[in-house]
């Protein structure tokens, strides 16, 4: 919790987290919807090794709308702290979307924007949930900016879920897309409480989720009947378990069976249990990727899955720097992301409002 957490130990996981998301971003950005390869899984170590290396001269990376939101989220949390003023933040969105409208947003969303802009913010809440004919979207935009408000709320889990939720439904409303957001918060929080110092039990992180996975999949479908299939977080977080305690290092697990079981698309339900992998699976070494930093471990891994890379990254890039803090940040790999120096003030300015809200 954050009063009882040392102030330099809490302020560099909310500088981690919020680093680790821009860094998964722009790091994976550039394969984006590509289909895995060895090729290009050698192409990103030879890229990191360099990160890594003594000097590297390239030019930054730029950034996608997974940081564009994710920005205006904690600006949002920055300026009107409690309970999230959803119509402020519905504003930030769009206009940062229509300052530079070339981040990279998904299809839908851009829809919402429009609509969110043409009726002057009075209805927020039918844009979203008029989208794919009535269903909602079920992509991972809520997730890939939800990691300030795990950060923020730190200490009060209730206020965090209904934050994440409202901030959701500004464009997701099926409940993948929702639930999914959810499990991305609850992951950030988890990861912020632990002591880096201490070694992760991963299978522990793993139940601690699937508990918390099991009360909002089961508030939604009402009474619980054990002959119901599992529902689908908790189904998908049961395989990350499984792929966890599989790995064995004379066959380890590799890229294609996890792409394979949990995936690697831009659906919430295929990518956001993906980033959790990514984020404990590190924690032991990987073959082929030649570091003692899990921080960068999880990160090269989630880029090397291609397909939603920048999403994943991002997200596990958000799960890891809320556990290690930001001093396991490699200057090089930090320095070549934009945005990197107010992405560090955002966060400092984030933790000073997390401690008077
Ligand atoms: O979820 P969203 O903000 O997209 C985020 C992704 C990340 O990968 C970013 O890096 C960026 O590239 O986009 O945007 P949406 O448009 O709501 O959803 C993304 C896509 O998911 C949509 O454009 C659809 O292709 C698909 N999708 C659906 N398709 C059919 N039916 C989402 N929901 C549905 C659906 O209900
Ligand atoms: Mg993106
Ligand atoms: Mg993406």
């Amino acid at each position: 919790m954050a009063k009882a957490m040392d102030s330099v130990l809490a302020k560099g996981k909310f500088r981690g987290s919020m680093l680790g998301s821009l860094i998964g971003d722009c790091m994976g950005a550039p394969y984006e919807g590509e289909e895995f390869s060895h090729g290009l899984k050698t192409m990103v170590r030879k890229y990191f090794d360099k990160l890594d290396g003594p000097y590297f001269s390239a030019p930054f990376k730029p950034y996608t709308d997974d940081t564009a939101m994710t920005k205006s989220v904690a600006k949002c949390l920055i300026e009107k702290p409690t309970p999230l003023d959803v119509k402020y933040l519905a504003k930030l969105f769009v206009q940062e979307y229509f300052l530079e409208p070339r981040r990279g947003y998904g299809a839908g969303v851009v829809e919402v924007f429009k609509k969110l802009r043409k009726n002057k913010f009075e209805d927020l809440q039918r844009p979203a949930a008029e989208q794919f004919n009535g269903s909602g979207s079920y992509g991972n935009g809520g997730a890939m900016r939800v990691a300030p408000i795990g950060l923020f709320f730190n200490g009060n889990y209730e206020a965090m879920i209904e934050a994440a939720e409202r901030c959701t439904r500004i464009t997701h409303t099926n409940s993948l897309g929702v639930n999914g957001a959810l499990l991305q918060c609850i992951a950030v929080h988890q990861s912020f409480q632990l002591d880096p110092k201490e070694k992760l039990d991963v299978t522990k992180f793993a139940d601690e989720l699937i508990a918390k996975m099991e009360i909002i999949e089961q508030d939604q479908s009402g009474i619980v009947d054990p002959n119901e299939p599992t529902p689908p977080y908790k189904e998908q977080l049961l395989k990350v378990k499984e792929l966890l305690s599989c790995d064995d290092p004379n066959d380890p697990i590799v890229e294609e069976e996890v792409i394979g079981s949990l995936g690697n698309s831009i659906a919430a339900l295929n990518s956001v249990p993906t980033a959790i992998y990514c984020f404990l699976r590190a924690h032991s070494e990987i073959p082929g990727i030649e570091t003692d930093n899990a921080f960068r471990r999880s990160i090269q891994f989630a880029v090397n899955l291609a397909g939603d890379c920048d999403t994943i990254a991002s997200m596990t890039g958000a799960i890891s720097g809320a556990y290690f803090g930001d001093s396991c940040i490699g200057e090089t790999m930090k320095k070549h992301c934009e945005y990197h120096e107010e992405v560090t003030q955002l966060a400092d300015k984030l933790y000073e409002a997390s401690l008077i809200k």
